[in-house]
């Protein structure tokens, strides 16, 4: 048997609507609505537009549903970490990007209460000012958390405003900071610690299990019968990016590499030592019970926020031109280091490298394929690093690297970031997170069965990776 299924996959830059048809021997995903998606500043902050994204979201459907007829379930994932309050169903205004810089103060409300240390021992999260927890201190310094009685994440309020229920995905619970790491429960006594009412916070549900089916005018609206289910997906898009990266050895770390590049390797039980503390690594909950074992790097927001600075003045940036002109300079000697939060908000990314670069009295890129050139070494290494450090800190002896999402498809980086690492890369699929999605959503309807392994030899199967032989600095 092979089931349809519906896959919404919203990213930072776009969001994607995919029909999949998946089985024991059939994995295949068609594009069916593709849109932007970004930043909108208004006089209180940077947010994100959620209520356009939900409207991209049913015209997709609407797509899926005349593509096939049959579609027989839907998933949704995104970014992790943001949220929208809600007071009796009602949204109140729009989300926060995690990139508003109001989340500072949040940082300093929260470790006031309760130091870095005592959270990590407790949700095993790396330190990121922007995790969930640290943006509701600030909203319950506002006041709005005397007002709101529900806080629902992105693809849970998409999940919402599609079936009416109020759940929380456990993958991307994990990334609020107020998941209990060992029970992948709510931390009730660390929101009472942090004065978070407990009333925000609405069932757990994991990978797999049924949300709900459509509301009446959700149906009218896409041609989807009203019958269908919305099923739990890894809805945090790294988590179902995870479930479609084909390791189907052991040894194999994972890159998980578009606007952040997710650097690590599954485990079975979090590591919560001092030196993976230090180290800043992540133990965010993965599908099927398993850890995700990770450090964020920036990614090629850094490449594409550079882009778009360049870009500012209507110029239009050929980015594989660029990227070909990049490979054809020489590696620069000097690179800056991709995890400096100096590159986390939106602006001026070139000045800042420069910047970064001429402080230290290093060498500064001459011409943008330099600059372009610089960026890549300087991720490349960052990832080599990254990956080092998860084998170390997991006591797993990694043998290759597998890029999936957009820098897949990034031949210098995945050349570079073999000859930094000294590890084969096997790069692809491109689509990891909507296939890891669709997987699940099939697995869920019966059409395929198994554990993550056999999910991932389906991929391997279907997806052959490009290998890149690691050649030397
Ligand atoms: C990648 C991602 C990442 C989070 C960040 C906020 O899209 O979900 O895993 O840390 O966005």
């Amino acid at each position: 048997m092979t089931a349809a299924v519906a896959a919404v996959d919203l990213g930072a830059t776009s969001g994607r609507v995919m029909v999949g048809q998946v089985g024991p021997e059939t994995l295949e995903l068609r594009q069916v609505g593709r849109f932007p998606n970004g930043p909108v500043r208004t006089p209180d902050g940077l947010h994100w537009n959620l209520q356009q994204l939900f409207s991209h979201v049913l015209d997709g459907l609407r797509s899926a549903s005349r593509w096939d007829e049959s579609i027989a379930s839907i998933g949704i994932d995104s970014w992790a970490v943001d949220y929208a309050l809600l007071r009796g169903g009602r949204v109140l205004g729009e989300p926060f990007h995690y990139r508003d810089d109001r989340t500072a103060r949040g940082v300093d409300l929260v470790h006031g209460q309760a130091p870095f240390s005592t959270l990590y021992a407790r949700n095993g999260l790396q330190f990121l000012p922007f995790n969930t927890v640290y943006q509701l201190a600030v909203e319950r310094e506002a006041g709005m958390l005397d007002v709101a009685d529900r806080m629902l994440l992105v693809p849970d309020l998409m999940a919402h405003y599609l079936t009416g229920a109020e759940v929380a995905e456990a993958t991307n619970a994990s990334t609020t900071g107020l998941l209990d790491v060992t029970t992948q429960e709510w931390d009730g006594e660390l929101m009472d610690l942090l004065g978070l009412p407990r009333r925000l916070f609405p069932r757990i549900v994991h990978p797999g299990e049924r949300i709900g089916t459509l509301l009446p005018h959700v149906a009218d609206v896409t041609g989807l019968a009203a019958a269908t289910p919305v099923v739990a997906v890894g809805s945090h898009d790294t988590a179902s990016a995870v479930v479609a990266t084909p390791m189907t050895e052991p040894g194999g770390a994972y890159i998980s590499c578009g606007t952040w590049g997710l650097v690590g390797v599954e485990t079975e039980t979090p590591i919560l030592t001092r030196t993976a503390e230090h180290a800043n690594f992540t133990n965010e909950g993965g599908v099927d019970g398993r850890t995700r074992f990770l450090h964020n790097v920036m990614g090629l927001w850094i490449l594409s926020e550079t882009i778009r600075w360049w870009e500012r003045d209507g110029e239009t940036v050929d980015l594989q031109k660029l990227l070909a002109q990049a490979a054809a300079v020489p590696a620069c000697e000097h690179i800056f280091d991709a995890n400096d939060a100096v590159f986390s908000p939106p602006g001026d990314m070139p000045g800042r490298i420069a910047g970064w670069l001429g402080e230290r009295g290093l060498q500064v890129p001459a011409s943008r394929a330099e600059m372009a050139r610089c960026i890549i070494e300087s991720l490349a290494q960052a990832f080599a690093d990254a990956v080092h450090d998860a084998g170390a800190l997991s006591a797993q002896e990694v043998r290759r690297i597998h890029i999936t999402g957009g820098g897949s498809l990034n031949e210098l980086l995945c050349q570079r970031t073999a000859d930094r690492s000294g590890l084969p890369v096997m790069a692809g699929p491109v689509e990891a997170t909507a296939i890891g999605n669709v997987l699940v959503q099939g697995r869920a309807l019966g059409a395929i069965t198994g554990s993550l392994e056999s999910l991932r030899d389906l991929v391997a199967r279907t997806f052959k990776p490009r290998v890149f032989e690691p050649k030397g600095h």
